[in-house]
């Protein structure tokens, strides 16, 4: 062989190790500063990616397998990637000062996942993640089923939000006091899959898995299909118990909802628009395009659904193990702090579980303000809300808890080790709203 076909087979064979799925070398994720041309401006913006792509590369895993990430840090501070949803070895979970030390800038951490559960999921920093997730570093994670089904395209859109300047850089300050009397830092440049209201393509007939992924800082959404129907089969990575019609459903930082969506087959040439809703004033945040083809016919099939995974009848004769307030404070380190029973992160109001006992938590928010409360390594399924039943036909491990609302979950504690459970609107989380629920074998 000769040196420049050396070189290609080395350069294919890099690439493979990056794309393949299933390779056994370990997939390598940089985060590295870098630039992201956005249609505003003349000139890019500089950002924090995941090798350089905007949002970061989607991982595919298959369940049931062991997926090897080597994640090299080439910012000027340190980071760490989490990987939310994912139920894996705690040691894993990525969370600074709690699973593992921060990784320095220019070091390395092999990221060692075991792939318990096929669903949609996504990764991200926990150091100074405000920041971190705001300036680009985000991706989404898919574990693919075992048993595949015939869909006719399975579609990823990562929804995102930025706040960006004039002058077409990020807005520089995190954790601002404006950011921490309201709902955290919601930009003014929502984006799908980094594109400012992407067209999608599609032909008539087609049965479409629609992924969405709420990867924002802070934005919540409610996406909604002008004109077509679709059902809701999973939610936050887990088939439903019992697949549902779409309506409104409210995506909150960390949510993720799979659709099943049919394009009529007499729909070519024509245009949905897919606008958000949760706002008081709607504004579009993609189209579908409907090719003027020949209709195709849609395949047939029952997505799958989880009707014994974790139901509520296992926790009918289980108390409220704990509640948890969440309000605000003056004071911690950006003047304003935001507390889980009137503590601030570290010095926070932890629990220990036994394995294998069912829970119930409820979070009580005692503020005006929204609280997307996210529990690391477990799934929970929501009971109760402002002390009524109110079970819910999935599992989640992320949900938002609105003003003066208390929401009770259920859960078992299946998975040894410290959990990290926080707000996910990242400048309460970092202004203390964090605590761990520990658990023992
Ligand atoms: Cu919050």
């Amino acid at each position: 062989m000769n040196i420049s076909r050396m070189i290609t087979m080395t350069i294919i064979l890099g690439l493979l190790g990056q794309l393949c799925a299933y390779a056994e070398q370990p997939l390598k994720l940089e985060a590295i500063e870098s630039n992201y041309q956005f249609p505003f401006f003349d000139t890019q913006t500089p950002v924090w990616s995941y090798n350089g792509q905007i949002p970061g590369p989607v991982i595919h895993g298959m369940e049931g397998t062991t997926l090897v990430v080597d994640f090299l840090n080439k910012l000027q501070e340190p980071s760490s990637i989490h990987w939310h949803g994912l139920r894996i070895d705690n040691a894993m979970d990525g969370v600074p000062g709690v699973t593992q030390d921060p990784v320095a800038p220019g070091k390395n951490f092999i990221y060692r996942l075991k792939l318990e559960d096929a669903g949609t999921f996504w990764y991200h920093p926990h150091f100074n993640s405000s920041e971190q997730l705001e300036r680009g570093l985000k991706g989404v994670f898919i574990v693919e089923e075992t048993e595949k089904q015939p869909w006719s395209q399975d579609v990823v859109w990562l929804l995102d939000d930025w706040f960006l300047q004039k002058d077409g850089t990020i807005y520089p300050k995190f954790n601002t006091g404006r950011d921490l009397m309201h709902d955290g830092r919601w930009g003014n440049a929502p984006t799908i899959n980094g594109k400012f209201r992407p067209e999608f393509k599609v032909s008539p007939g087609e049965r479409i898995r629609l992924r969405l992924i709420n990867g924002a800082n802070a934005r919540i959404f409610a996406p909604h299909i002008e004109g077509l129907s679709a059902n809701v089969i999973a939610v936050d990575g887990r088939p439903a118990t019992q697949i549902f019609p779409f309506s409104r459903f409210v995506l909150s930082p960390g949510n993720r909802i799979d659709l099943d969506l049919t394009i009529p087959q007499e729909a070519g040439g024509k245009t949905y628009i897919i606008e958000d809703r949760f706002s008081r004033k709607a504004f579009q945040l993609a189209s579908i395009i409907v090719k003027p083809a020949e209709p195709l016919n849609p395949p047939e099939f029952t997505p799958p659904t989880e009707a014994s995974f974790i139901p509520a009848q296992m926790f009918e004769k289980v108390k409220v193990e704990k509640t948890w307030d969440l309000n605000a404070i003056r004071g911690g380190k950006y003047g304003i702090g935001w507390t889980i029973n009137m503590k601030l992160w570290p010095d926070a109001d932890k629990v220990d579980y036994p394995l294998g006992v069912p829970r119930k938590i409820t979070f009580k928010n005692s503020s005006s303000r929204l609280h997307p409360m996210h529990i690391h390594g477990v799934f929970f399924r929501v009971l109760e809300r402002n002390g009524k039943k109110a079970v819910e036909s999935f599992t989640r491990d992320t949900v938002l808890v609105g003003p003066r609302e208390s929401v009770t979950i259920g859960f078992v504690p299946e998975h040894p080790g410290i959990w990290l459970t926080h707000c996910h609107i990242q400048s309460h989380a970092e202004a203390g709203m964090m605590t761990t629920i520990e658990v023992k074998d």
